[in-house]
């Protein structure tokens, strides 16, 4: 096994050599390149390090992408590559050609043990004039190098000498790169608006260029219940059928589910399911009125309030409902957790949420899932390997710590996508604070309300939508925002600085454009113009 793993690797390197070496030789055309430079002002989040050297590689129609070969996913990044580089470009590239390739450059992406142990998603960019080597141990560093690599890739061509011929001028040097926060992720409320399939993978394709390696899904609340759980089926045949504003709610299917899952997991993101509980519960306990414990008249809600429903915590039932839904979930669900609520649950009695929350914290367990509530589940007796999401209450957020519970960042009022940006928003709420784009950026996790950073897993921001309705509308709070939550989460604080940011921010125009992403133009920024179609909002 060992030593065929070694030969392999000489192989690999022995391709690596020979594929430079023969570019080397057939790189004759005499091509005026700019000085470029890798300052980078394309790159978001920042990198660890850059070490540019002032020349360019030539990426054009002879380029050529080569992968390591039989290591998981390696291929498929190649694939992956070729895609997106056709969209950026039209270049039709190809990947792991037999034959000695006719090729000029190379790009290899190359499964490389590292010596310093930067972890899992940590990738290494080689770019010379003749060859780009994107070296990481696995295929996830892999991946987030490809999505450097996007970034850099100027966004028009230049003519070369040989008429017809058009070359984009990728910055030569060396970058080095793993994240600060291992997890990185956004929330989608699917509950109090439904959002489909199609509008899910949007914004998946979105966060994974800014290197979001999380999207959990807020799949239950008072207004509706999204996921088809077959034990269950009126959760959806009846649950699923309102939203907030009388509008039709929808749901997935198991099927669909398991589209979004596999999508994300294309793109190395992590879905993390929630079912909220034991409040914000309305929904369910219409569909099955066993489940209720504020004994009120119950009907399908389409109002914002929160906090009057909650599930009877001290029936056995119940609990039997939950085995079920959890055992469902956690079968269609590859990654690590499984989030169950536990916030604003303001009419359930303090001993039976903390009952309720042991009891649930089990369940997840016995299915091999780590469980993720909000902050208050850190005021019961939960176990230290349970994580707590640090949205309102700092009190709570110290107790988890003292637990030795992980922490995950998303204070309402720094990081919820749902906050109106000014005064004039058209859409969010604005209960926490006002966000705008500097201050969603110029704070500094790190440090957060005095929470220790070894306690800190990483940094989510939440995106609720009782005021949103559609893609366009969910884009509107998400972008540019989110866009710089990526950076808090990857970047490191010496890294960071506002006026660098706005720059980079600025320079996402052509992408955000090309992904017909509807992101909110702030005034603070000095959005590099390419189609003028923000008029509109402008005038707001
Ligand atoms: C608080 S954040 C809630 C949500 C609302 C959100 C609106 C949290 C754990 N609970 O139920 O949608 O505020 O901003």
């Amino acid at each position: 096994m060992a030593e065929s793993k070694i030969i392999r690797k000489a192989l690999g390197l022995f391709l690596v050599i020979t594929l430079i070496a023969c570019s080397e030789q057939k790189n004759k055309r005499v091509i005026n390149f700019p000085k470029t430079n890798l300052a980078l002002e394309h790159l978001i989040p920042k990198p660890l390090e850059i070490i540019p050297t002032n020349t360019g590689f030539a990426l054009d129609e002879y380029t050529a992408i080569y992968t390591s070969k039989n290591v998981e996913g390696f291929e498929e990044l190649g694939a992956f590559l070729a895609k997106k580089i056709k969209a950026k470009t039209d270049l039709d590239l190809q990947v792991n050609i037999n034959d000695l390739p006719n090729t000029e450059t190379v790009i290899y992406i190359n499964q490389a043990e590292s010596n310093d142990d930067m972890g899992r998603e940590a990738y290494q960019l080689r770019i010379t004039q003749d060859s780009i080597i994107l070296n990481s141990s696995t295929a996830v560093g892999g991946f987030r190098g490809i999505q450097t690599l996007r970034q850099i890739i100027p966004e028009t061509s230049i003519d070369t000498l040989v008429a017809g011929t058009k070359i984009w001028a990728i910055p030569t040097g060396k970058i080095m790169d793993s994240p600060q926060f291992e997890y990185r992720g956004t929330m989608l409320d699917v509950a109090r608006h439904f959002f489909s399939v199609e509008d899910v993978k949007k914004y998946i394709d979105v966060l994974a260029y800014y290197k979001y390696n999380v999207l959990h899904l807020h799949l239950t609340d008072d207004q509706g219940w999204r996921l088809e759980i077959k034990s269950w089926p009126k959760l959806t045949e009846i649950g699923g059928s309102s939203e907030v504003g009388g509008e039709s709610g929808g749901f997935y299917t198991q099927e669909d589910y398991t589209e979004i899952v596999n999508y994300a997991a294309l793109h190395y993101i992590t879905i993390v399911p929630e079912v909220d509980m034991p409040g914000h519960t309305n929904a369910a306990s219409v569909s099955y009125p066993f489940l209720n414990g504020n004994g009120k008249k119950l009907e399908l809600y389409q109002g914002t309030r929160v906090g009057f429903s909650t599930f009877d915590t001290r029936k056995d039932t119940v609990y039997a409902f939950i085995d079920d839904v959890v055992r469902e979930i956690a079968a269609l669900t590859p990654g690590p957790y499984i989030h169950i609520g536990g916030d604003e649950s303001h009419v359930t009695k303090k001993p039976d949420y903390i009952y309720f929350v042991n009891k649930v914290e089990k369940i997840v367990q016995k299915y091999n899932k780590r469980m993720i509530g909000w902050d208050e589940v850190a005021t019961t007796g939960v176990d230290s390997t349970s994580i707590a999401q640090f949205w309102n209450s700092k009190k709570n957020a110290q107790e988890a710590a003292d637990k030795g519970m992980k922490i995950i960042l998303s204070p309402a009022k720094k990081a919820y996508l749902d906050m109106k940006y000014d005064t004039i928003s058209k859409h969010g709420l604005n209960w926490a604070a006002y966000i705008p784009v500097d201050t969603a950026y110029k704070w500094t996790p790190e440090s957060y309300e005095g929470i220790p950073i070894k306690n800190i897993l990483g940094l989510e921001a939440p995106l609720w939508s009782e005021t949103i309705s559609n893609i366009e509308e969910l884009e509107y709070l998400a972008f540019p925002r989110a866009i710089g939550y990526s950076e808090l989460s990857w970047t490191t604080q010496e890294n960071r600085d506002w006026e660098s940011y706005k720059v980079r921010l600025a320079n996402q125009t052509p992408f955000l454009d090309r992904m017909n992403v509807k992101y909110y133009p702030s005034k603070l920024i000095d959005w590099k113009q390419t189609k003028n179609k923000y008029k509109e909002i402008e005038k707001d």
